[in-house]
């Protein structure tokens, strides 16, 4: 690939209009990240689902394909594909196709199997879709599930933390054998006072954890943040643990803002004012 060529990524994600989290989230992030951004949003949301109520939902599931297809026309071509929050069974299909038509021998396909956090599934699912998204994480290239989802994924009951190494280490194992040769888990913490994530690389058969302070509460749409951050590192051609040690350091930042502004928790984290840090972290700056 031509060394100046922008990298470009196709994020499938809903579009919550508030409550930072998946596109309103990736978007910026990724675009920040001088990454092309191209959306196929599979719903479109007043808010997303995590703690508040009445919110409006529009399933974009007829349009996908039409979408995925137009950019097969076009012979649009990704560096990456990022899917996150899916809202059905034939969302996951289509994800699979579109995964199909669009994998390339230097690609990245990056599943983040959005389906409930803290021991709970997110009130739209069943433990039925969390089949069907294993079936999704076995066809991707790196998988960034939370503790919550990988129990689902794996067909096991929840563990509450803390936990021990052995622990997360047979969890990034079993999940590696779903077929991803590489899982970043999130939500990892040994003790009380830090938290962070796990890195897994099958082909180097490396382990690696990266923690920082713990902070109170819990905020939605950390997962998003994240796992868009870790994308931004592997795309400016940072490797694994360097990637999750930026998006690590770029989510506590941004829930510590929140945190001392006393935002409602669910309404997302400050991301917007850590982003001149993620740039210098990227070297992009
Ligand atoms: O951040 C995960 C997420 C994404 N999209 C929607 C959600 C959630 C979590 O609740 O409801 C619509």
């Amino acid at each position: 690939m031509n060394k100046e060529q922008q990298k470009r990524v196709a994020a499938i994600h809903d579009l919550s209009g508030f409550g930072k989290c998946s596109l309103t989230v990736a978007l910026p992030i990724l675009s920040a990240a001088g990454i092309e951004t191209s959306a196929l949003p599979t719903a479109i949301l007043s808010t997303h689902t995590g703690g508040i109520l009445g919110y409006t939902y529009r399933d974009l599931t007829e349009d996908m394909r039409p979408f995925m297809k137009h950019w097969k026309e076009l012979d649009i071509r990704f560096d990456a594909v990022y899917s996150g929050f899916l809202g059905s069974f034939e969302q996951l299909d289509i994800v699979k196709e579109f995964f199909s038509l669009f994998k390339r021998e230097d690609n990245l396909i990056l599943v983040d199997p959005v389906m409930g956090d803290n021991g709970e599934l997110y009130k739209i699912f069943t433990p039925k879709f969390a089949k069907g998204m294993r079936s999704l994480c076995e066809r991707a290239d790196i998988i960034v599930p939370n503790l919550t989802e990988a129990a689902l994924l794996l067909g096991e009951p929840y563990q509450a933390g803390p936990y021990t190494k052995a622990y997360i280490d047979g969890i990034l194992h079993k999940l590696s054998q779903l077929g991803p040769k590489q899982v970043v888990l999130t939500g990892v913490y040994f003790d009380e006072k830090e938290l962070g994530a796990a890195t897994f690389d099958m082909e180097r058969n490396a382990t690696e954890y990266v923690l920082t302070e713990k902070i109170p509460g819990y905020y939605h749409g950390t997962g998003d943040v994240f796992a868009s951050a870790l994308l931004s590192g592997l795309l400016n051609n940072f490797n694994l643990e360097r990637s999750a040690e930026i998006a690590v350091r770029f989510t506590a930042e941004s829930i510590l803002r929140t945190f001392k502004a006393q935002t409602d928790y669910r309404f997302g984290v400050n991301f917007e004012q850590s982003i001149p840090d993620l740039l210098k972290e990227l070297k992009l700056i």
